[in-house]
């Protein structure tokens, strides 16, 4: 519940309105915000939870002409043209401007806690049954998946199709031309490494297309008894260390634009191709996203002949810090595991292991997009916490 209204007034020659909360503390509103979000019919509408209003009918210079109180739990203003908008004091007070009321919206709209880990981590590990029937599993799950980077989810059944109930509980799966889930083992004329019996560096999945996918699920159906480990990395960590180790070669990854390339055949023909910087930063200079598969980074590199060496040495530092002692964390899929990771975070690899003539190892993978995601996380988060 919020605090009801004590005083409301025009400041400002009616540019702004001052609200006085009974709390003692209090807000600014911009009149011309005020008018663009009114809420009346005409300009909103609430079955869509969307704005009717157009932007050219909007007076950006605008002037509220009347400002009362009604009641304590609502403001009333009339504008100069005898419009009449009323706004809820909860309403208000979710939309405060200032600094930290906003910082506080954004962390509800967007969960940017992050827990960092290297070797140490403890491998979250959540029953796959508990999240398929539980909002409260289910809500715990994409909480952590969001804080920590990655969850393990344990006790699935050994045959395909697990993932496709998995998209179903958040929603649903992005595809992508390796079809809408995609089989992970030794295939003769591989068309991607990843369809071999060798040896996965740290890469995040397809960093070739525009929009990589935000997470990703790998289920183990089968292990094979030598070999085939599974190797992460916390790339956010790894990034601000390299932030503080080696400046020069951090602006290097987070400003150059590298090529990658896919071409073949899979769930239809392709030709991919698409430039990323191998880390991209937001406006403070922090690490949003890690852009980065050896495999598929491609021989045609758009930039200067003299800039290359540094790249590749900026680089160089980037992919000894991943695989440091210190950063990564090794552990063995069992069959009935679904590895559940942010593939714009968490870098993933793989222990080569012995070929032969029959399939010693398969893991069934699948793509979700974080807009599906974290829907699904805040719309668990508002049945689980009974709010809003
Ligand atoms: C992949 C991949 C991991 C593994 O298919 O992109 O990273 O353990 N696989 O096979
Ligand atoms: N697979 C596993 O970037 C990549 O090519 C990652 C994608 C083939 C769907 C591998
Ligand atoms: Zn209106
Ligand atoms: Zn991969």
């Amino acid at each position: 519940m919020s605090p009801g209204i004590q005083k409301v007034e025009a400041l400002d020659g009616g540019h702004f309105v001052r609200v006085e909360w009974e709390d003692g503390g209090e807000s600014r509103y911009p009149c011309v915000w005020l008018r663009d979000n009114c809420q009346c019919p005409l300009c909103f509408l609430p079955s869509a939870g969307a704005r009717r209003l157009p932007f050219e009918d909007l007076d950006v210079n605008i002037v509220v002409k009347e400002v009362a109180l009604p009641d304590r739990k609502k403001i009333s203003i009339t504008w100069p043209d005898e419009h009449a908008s009323e706004y809820e004091a909860e309403w208000l007070k979710k939309r405060c401007f200032s600094e930290e009321a906003r910082a506080e919206m954004q962390a509800d709209l967007f969960l940017p806690e992050r827990q960092y880990w290297g070797s140490d981590l403890q491998l979250p590990k959540i029953p796959f049954e508990e999240i398929m029937d539980n909002d409260e599993s289910a809500y715990k799950w994409l909480c952590t998946l969001k804080k920590v980077g990655i969850v393990l989810l344990t006790g699935a059944a050994t045959r395909q199709g697990e993932l496709i109930k998995l998209g179903h509980r958040i929603g649903f799966l992005r595809l992508t031309f390796y079809g809408p889930t995609w089989q992970v083992q030794d295939k003769a004329d591989a068309n991607n490494v990843a369809y071999t019996t060798g040896k996965l560096c740290f890469h995040t999945d397809y960093p070739v297309l525009h929009h990589p996918p935000g997470v990703q699920f790998l289920h183990c159906i089968k292990q094979t008894a030598a070999g085939g480990e599974s190797e992460v990395v916390d790339g956010f960590h790894v990034c601000n260390k390299l932030k503080k180790q080696n400046p020069e070669a951090y602006h290097i990854l987070s400003s150059t634009a590298v090529d990658y390339t896919d071409v073949g055949v899979d769930y239809c023909d392709f030709a991919v191709h698409c430039k990323q910087r191998i880390i991209d930063i937001d406006s403070t200079g922090q690490a949003v996203r890690i852009n980065y598969n050896n495999a598929t980074r491609d021989a045609v590199f758009d930039i200067p002949a003299e800039k290359v060496r540094p790249f590749y040495a900026a680089l160089k530092e980037f992919n000894d810090l991943l695989n440091s002692a210190e950063h990564k964390f090794t552990y063995k899929l069992k069959p009935g595991d679904i590895v559940t990771f942010d593939n714009w975070r968490v870098l993933h690899g793989r222990q080569s292991y012995p070929s032969g003539s029959e399939v010693t190892r398969h893991l069934e993978g699948a793509y979700a997009d974080w807009d599906v995601v974290l829907s699904r996380l805040r719309l668990l988060r508002r049945r689980v916490l009974n709010r809003d």
